[in-house]
C-alpha cells in the first residue's frame, strides 16, 4: 500500500478541508502538447500511483493520457494519449474524451469518462497495467456526464452514478444511479440527488454531479460532489459531500449545506474557465484517517486538498441540508 500524499492542517485554519501548500501540482503545460491539464483521476498502482489525466491540447481537443507517480504529487504524464482497443464490443466512436474517473474493481482498473458519441455520454474502459486499454460500450444514451463507478458491486451488480445533461453547458443536473450485471447493459435507474433550493444552499442550486469514486465508511458511502450556482459571471463550481446508504445508495442520509471547498485561491478563480473546483479523484487511508482529493482548478491545472476522513464525515452529518 502506497503512502498517500499528506500535509497537516495549517494551524490558523478552521476549515474541514485545506489545500496543499504547493498547489497546483500539475501545470497547464506539463506535457508539450497541452493547453491545460485538469479534472483528472488517480489510483494506487504498484509501489506508487497511476492516473488518467485530462489534457486538452493547443487545438483544444480533449483527450485522456496515462501518468505515473511515486508519491502522488510529482507526475510523469505520457506525451501521447491513451489508445483504446475494442473491449466488450466493436470499437466505437469517441470524438473526444474528458473528465475521467478510475477505480479498481475485483481484477482490473475501470475508467469512465465523458465520451463524444453524437454528443457527450459516458464511456467505459478498463486496463490491467495502464499500458493497454480496452474500450467498452457506452453506458448510456447521450447526453450524460460525470459517470462515476462504485468500487465494489452493490447487491450483486456494478453501480454507477451519472448526471443526465444536454449537448451544451447544461443549466440543470441531478445525480442518478444505475446498475449493471456485466458493465455493458445498464438499468434500474434511480434518482439520488437534485440541486438544492436557492435559499437553503445557493452554491449547489443549479446542478450537482458526482466527483471521486465513493468511499465506503461505517456511516455509508461518502460521495464528494460538485455543486454549481449560475451567477452574473457564469457558473461557479464548488465541492460538497454527501453520505449515501450502504445498501441502497439512492438514499441520501446527509448532505453538506455549506461547501467543503470553493474557488478562492488565484489558480481556482483564474484560468480558462474561472471559479471552478472540480474533484475527480480521492486517495484515502482509513487507518490513518486521511483523505487527499484531486481536483481540477479553473479548467486549467490540477490541485490537491486534504481532510481527516472522520472530520469530513462528522461535518457532513452536523451540517446537513
Ligand atoms: C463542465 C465540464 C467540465 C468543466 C466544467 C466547468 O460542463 O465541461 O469539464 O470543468 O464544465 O467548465
Amino acid at each position: 500500500m502506497s503512502t498517500i500524499p499528506w500535509q497537516d492542517k495549517p494551524e490558523n485554519s478552521t476549515d474541514v478541508m485545506w489545500r496543499y501548500s504547493e498547489n497546483p501540482i500539475i501545470d497547464r503545460y506539463a506535457i508539450p502538447s497541452s493547453n491545460s491539464i485538469f479534472n483528472s483521476a488517480v489510483v494506487p498502482f504498484e509501489d506508487g500511483f497511476a492516473g488518467v489525466f485530462r489534457c486538452d491540447n493547443k487545438a483544444v481537443q480533449m483527450n485522456i493520457f496515462a501518468g505515473f507517480s511515486k508519491n502522488g504529487i510529482d507526475w510523469d504524464i505520457n506525451h501521447e494519449p491513451i489508445v483504446m482497443q475494442a473491449g466488450n464490443t466493436d470499437m466505437i466512436e469517441s470524438a473526444y474524451k474528458y473528465d475521467p474517473r478510475v477505480v479498481w474493481i475485483e481484477d482490473r482498473y475501470w475508467i469512465t469518462w465523458c465520451n463524444g458519441y453524437n454528443g457527450p455520454t459516458i464511456g467505459i474502459g478498463y486496463t490491467f497495467d495502464f499500458k493497454e486499454f480496452f474500450q467498452c460500450e457506452n453506458a448510456f444514451l447521450p447526453f450524460n456526464r460525470n459517470g462515476v463507478l462504485f468500487p465494489q458491486k452493490i447487491n450483486g451488480k456494478y453501480a454507477m452514478l451519472s448526471r443526465p445533461s444536454d449537448n451544451g453547458h447544461t443549466p440543470f443536473g441531478d445525480i442518478w444511479i444505475s446498475y449493471s450485471p456485466d458493465m455493458k447493459f445498464w438499468g434500474e435507474h434511480r434518482l439520488v440527488m437534485k440541486p438544492s433550493a436557492f435559499e437553503q444552499s445557493a452554491w449547489q442550486c443549479t446542478k450537482v454531479g458526482a466527483g471521486p469514486i465513493p468511499i465506503l465508511t461505517e456511516d455509508g458511502w461518502l460521495m464528494l460532489y460538485h455543486g454549481v450556482i449560475n451567477t452574473c459571471n457564469g457558473f461557479r463550481y464548488a465541492m460538497g459531500a454527501a453520505i449515501l446508504d450502504t445498501d441502497a445508495p439512492d438514499q441520501v442520509k446527509y448532505r453538506t449545506q455549506p461547501y467543503l471547498l470553493g474557488p478562492a485561491e488565484i489558480y481556482e478563480q483564474v484560468g480558462d474557465v474561472g471559479n471552478v473546483v472540480f474533484p475527480c479523484a480521492a486517495l484515502h487511508d482509513i487507518e490513518e484517517d486521511k483523505l487527499a482529493v484531486y481536483y481540477g482548478a479553473a479548467d486549467t491545472v490540477v490541485a490537491i486538498a486534504f481532510g481527516k476522513l472522520s472530520e469530513v464525515i462528522q461535518f457532513t452529518k452536523d451540517n446537513s441540508l
